[in-house]
Formats: structure tokens, C-alpha cells, sequence
């Protein structure tokens, strides 16, 4: 096997660094790589994390600084997680990282790094990170199971890997799976319940063929939102948001695996909002400006009624003959 590249680091600091609106996943990588590096680490963050995020950080009681406002010294060792893309690491424009660890399918644009570990086959970064450190620490435990159970949307994207570690991680952590479930509850405030409840007022669903796509905004939590909505029947959900910056989440079923192509569809998004967009088979994402979200929807829509189209084609085609 490989040599454990988190192993044996010499440098004086370390500085682990992570995607724009850090997740469960970026998070809960970086609390367990912390952990094992130990005291020379440091968690430094682009900007602002999510509030599930926040609230793991602040469970744990893990530090965190501010990549911009750190003052970089000589020799520092640059980890960055859960991410490769460019548009959401404005914080290491200049920078090439030591070592990139993630789990996103490639598609270009990605950042440089000395060295990189990427298994788009994980559900998560967290995943990834507990094959290579096999955790024994209850926080760390802790914060690696939120983060894959986040970003494999609760095991939906689950392989016999990702339920391999849970079992690892859920007895590691001393928790009930439940009480774990609740620590990662999102949304949580009264305040953001309302704002979920409410964005169903701006759901529209329409059939294309044998299938249904589902399109709203939401003022926060789009990505849960949209989850919701391939909940209820959607087979395909896209969810606006308008905060600081405008983003697109998308979700898919399963029902559409290999039919549409949600990580082109969002790369598509994320230009129309002269941003970018990425993500997974099942789950992707763009963000970019906040004027041009509902153009980018309407991208989403246009692209995927195409896709669909397309496979029902073949697929008449083939019984016709
Ligand atoms: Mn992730």
C-alpha cells in the first residue's frame, strides 16, 4: 500500500484549508486531520462555513483562523480539502497546496497541487479519510461520520465502503446513530425551518416524458431543499438561492443515473452566472452571481428537458426496431 501521505510531515505548520461555505464534509475532514497532525495544525478557512458546519466546529471545539487574515510563514505545509476547483479556493490564488485530498469527480479547472489523492468512487471526503487514518478518537470519529453521512445525502450514494466505515466510525464515536443524526439536523432554527416550509411556495413540476423535474427558490438551504424535492416525486431537482452570491443545487434519482448529466448541466449554470458549478452524478452544484439565478434555472431546466429527451428517444427507438 501507498504510504500515508499525512504521515511523517516535517514542517513546522501545518495549514489545512478548505472549500468556500466549508460543509459537513470539508469540516469533518478537517477536524480529524487536525487531530492526527496534532498541535502544528491549523484549520483556515476561505470564509464563512454552513451552519451544520459551524455547529461541528463548535461541538468539538475545534479552533479555526481565517486564511485571508493569516500570516503565511516559509515552509508551511498547505493541505487542502474536499475540493480541487479553483472558483472555491479564491483564498490560494498564487498558491499551489503540498497536498490535495477529495473526492470530486475531475472536470477541469482545478487547482494545482504538489500532490493529490482523489476517489471520485467515495461518497465523501470523510469516507476517504477514514481509510487512511482508521480514527480511534471519539471526535474524530464523530466528525468524519457527519460529514460522509452529509455528503452521501444519508447514504443514498452509498457504496459497501461508505457503510464499512460508518460501522467503524459509529462504534468509535459513543454516540447512538440517532443522537448522532441530530447533532447534523439541517435545518435547525426555527427561522431556518420557516424558510425551507416557505420555498414550497415557489415549487414548480413538470413532466418531461416519464419523468419529473422540479425547479424553486429558496433564500437558504437549497441543497436540503432540493433533496426534499426528490423526496416528495421529483426525479430531478434544481433549487435557487439568492444570498451574498447566487447558487444553483441540484439532485438527481436514481431513476436518471446515466441519462442526465447533472455535472455538465451545473457547469453550465455556474457559467451563465460567470461562476462555476461541479459536483456529482446524483448531487451538483454552481454558484456564481446573485443577478443571474434564475437565468441559470432556466439553463437547468433547458438542459435537462434535452437529456431526458434524448435517452427517451433511444429508448423508443430500441423497442420500435
Ligand atoms: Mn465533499
Amino acid at each position: 500500500m501507498a504510504k500515508n501521505p499525512l504521515n511523517g510531515i516535517r514542517a513546522k505548520r501545518v495549514v489545512i484549508t478548505l472549500h468556500s461555505l466549508a460543509d459537513l464534509d470539508a469540516v469533518g475532514a478537517a477536524i480529524a486531520v487536525q487531530r492526527h497532525l496534532g498541535k502544528k495544525a491549523l484549520i483556515a478557512l476561505a470564509d464563512k462555513p454552513t451552519a451544520a458546519a459551524r455547529r461541528l466546529l463548535s461541538y468539538t471545539g475545534t479552533g479555526t483562523v481565517q486564511f485571508p487574515a493569516l500570516s503565511r510563514e516559509r515552509g508551511d505545509f498547505i493541505i487542502v480539502l474536499d475540493s480541487s476547483s479553483l472558483r472555491l479556493l479564491p483564498q490560494l490564488s498564487g498558491i499551489t497546496p503540498d497536498l490535495a485530498i477529495d473526492h470530486h469527480a475531475r472536470t477541469g479547472g482545478e487547482i494545482a497541487s504538489k500532490k493529490l489523492i482523489n476517489d471520485p468512487a467515495a461518497s465523501s471526503t470523510c469516507e476517504m479519510l477514514y481509510f487512511m487514518l482508521k480514527p480511534q478518537d471519539r471526535i474524530s470519529c464523530i466528525a468524519l461520520l457527519l460529514g460522509m453521512i452529509s455528503d452521501s445525502a444519508n447514504f443514498s450514494y452509498a457504496t459497501p465502503r461508505t457503510f464499512e466505515a460508518a460501522s467503524g466510525m459509529l462504534s468509535g464515536c459513543g454516540l447512538s446513530y440517532s443522537s448522532l443524526r441530530m447533532l447534523s439536523h439541517s435545518p435547525e432554527s426555527l427561522s431556518e425551518r420557516m424558510e425551507a416550509l416557505r420555498s414550497c411556495q415557489s415549487v414548480s413540476a413538470e413532466r418531461i416524458g416519464e419523468h419529473i423535474i422540479a425547479l424553486a427558490m429558496a433564500k437558504s438551504h437549497e441543497a436540503h431543499i432540493a433533496d426534499s424535492l426528490v423526496h416528495l416525486g421529483a426525479d430531478l431537482a434544481f433549487v435557487g438561492c439568492v444570498s451574498e452570491e447566487g447558487r444553483v443545487s441540484a439532485r438527481m434519482r436514481e431513476s436518471l443515473r446515466g441519462k442526465a448529466g447533472l455535472e455538465r448541466i451545473m457547469a453550465e449554470a455556474g457559467k451563465v452566472m460567470n461562476g462555476s458549478g461541479s459536483g456529482h452524478e446524483l448531487a451538483a452544484g454552481a454558484t456564481g452571481e446573485k443577478g443571474s439565478v434564475r437565468d441559470a434555472l432556466a439553463v437547468c431546466k433547458k438542459l435537462a428537458e434535452q437529456d431526458i429527451m434524448h435517452s427517451e428517444k433511444a429508448r423508443i427507438k430500441k423497442i420500435e426496431w
